[in-house]
C-alpha cells in the first residue's frame, strides 16, 4: 500500500479501499479476533481489521501489557492469516492528552515496528481520538512526529494513520498544518445519529486540499455507542465514503448489550460467524464490505 495524494493505492498504483471492523477493547472482547471469525470476514468481503488496545481503564495496555500484547499478536496473525490488512490502534480515549502515555506508545510502536517491519499488512494508528483542551499544533502534532521517527526507524514505508483533536473530527487544523513524510494518512471519525452532512464538507474539504482521510471507526449508532440504528443516514454515509473511495472500519466486532456492537448477544465465534448472530448494525455493515 502506498499513499498518493489524498489516495491510497495499492503496488500497481490503483486506488485501493479498505473496509472492515473494528475490535472493541481487545482486553475485553479478544475472542473475536480468532482464525474462523476472521475468515468470516473475508469471506463476507472485508479486507482490514482493526485492533483497539485500550491504554486505559483498568486492565488495558498500561496495566496489563502482557495480556494486551498477547491478544493483539493473535488478532495480527488471524487477520493476517486471512489475507486482510490490520490496523494496529493505539486507543487512547479518557487519557485524551496522547503525550500522557507518550513514553509508553514509543516503546510500544517500536516493538511492533520491528516485529512487522517485513510485513506489509500491518498499518498502524498512533492515537485513537485525541479530545480535550488540545490542539493539533501544539500538541497532537509533535506526539505524532516523535511516534512516526520511531516506526520509521524499523520500518521505512508501512502506512500510519494519525488521529487529530476533538475526537479525530479537526481537519481543518490538519489542513493548516500537515506532517512531512510518506505513507501517513489522518484519521476523522463519525458516528451516524451524531455526525453528519457537516462532517462529510469537513472531509470533503480535507481531501480537495490533498490530505487523505481513513476513517478507522464509525457507527451506526450515536456518538456514545447507543440508539438507533440510524439507517437514513449511514446510508448517506456509506453511499459518500464509497464515492470518495475512503477506507472505513466499523465500530464494533462484539456482541456487547449496545446498538453499535455488530454481534448479536452471545455470539459464539469459534466456528466463525453466522448470519443470526449479526445484530441489526452488523448486518449492514457486512453486506457494505462489498
Ligand atoms: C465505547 C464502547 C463502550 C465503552 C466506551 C468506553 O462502545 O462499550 O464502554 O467506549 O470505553 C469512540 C471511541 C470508542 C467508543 C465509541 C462509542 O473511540 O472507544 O467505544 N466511540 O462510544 N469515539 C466515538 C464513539
Amino acid at each position: 500500500l502506498h499513499v498518493n495524494g489524498p489516495v491510497l493505492t495499492d503496488e500497481q498504483g490503483s486506488p485501493m479501499v479498505l473496509r472492515g471492523t473494528s475490535s472493541h477493547g481487545i482486553t475485553w472482547y479478544p475472542r473475536y479476533l480468532n482464525g474462523s471469525a476472521m475468515k468470516t470476514l473475508a469471506e463476507y468481503g472485508a479486507n482490514v481489521q482493526r485492533i483497539a488496545v485500550y491504554t486505559e481503564p483498568e486492565n488495558a495496555y498500561i496495566e496489563a501489557p502482557v495480556q494486551s500484547l498477547n491478544y493483539l499478536y493473535m488478532g495480527i496473525e488471524s487477520a493476517l492469516a486471512a489475507d486482510m490488512y490490520v490496523i494496529v490502534d493505539w486507543h487512547i480515549l479518557k487519557d485524551s492528552d496522547p503525550n500522557e502515555y507518550a513514553e509508553e506508545a514509543k516503546e510500544f510502536f517500536a516493538e511492533m515496528a520491528q516485529k512487522y517491519k517485513n510485513s506489509k499488512g500491518v498499518i498502524y494508528e498512533i492515537c485513537n481520538e485525541p479530545n480535550g483542551n488540545i490542539s493539533w499544533s501544539k500538541d497532537v502534532k509533535p506526539y505524532a512526529e516523535e511516534i512516526i521517527n520511531t516506526i520509521r526507524t524499523y520500518d521505512s514505508d508501512a502506512i500510519i494513520l494519525v488521529g487529530n483533536p476533538q475526537w479525530d473530527q479537526d481537519l481543518d487544523s490538519v489542513v493548516a498544518d500537515r506532517l512531512s513524510g510518506n505513507n501517513i494518512m489522518y484519521t476523522c471519525h463519525f458516528y451516524a445519529g451524531t455526525h453528519t452532512q457537516w462532517l462529510r464538507d469537513k472531509i470533503t474539504n480535507a481531501l480537495n486540499n490533498g490530505i487523505p482521510v481513513f476513517v478507522s471507526e464509525w457507527g451506526t449508532s450515536s456518538a456514545d455507542g447507543n440508539g438507533g440504528v440510524f439507517t437514513d443516514e449511514t446510508n448517506k454515509w456509506l453511499n459518500y465514503m464509497a464515492d470518495k473511495k475512503i477506507s472505513w472500519c466499523n465500530w464494533s466486532l462484539c456482541d456487547k448489550n449496545e446498538t453499535s456492537a455488530a454481534l448479536n448477544q452471545g455470539a459464539n465465534a469459534s466456528e466463525g460467524l453466522s448470519d443470526s448472530e449479526l445484530s441489526d448494525s452488523g448486518k449492514i455493515v457486512f453486506r457494505s464490505f462489498k
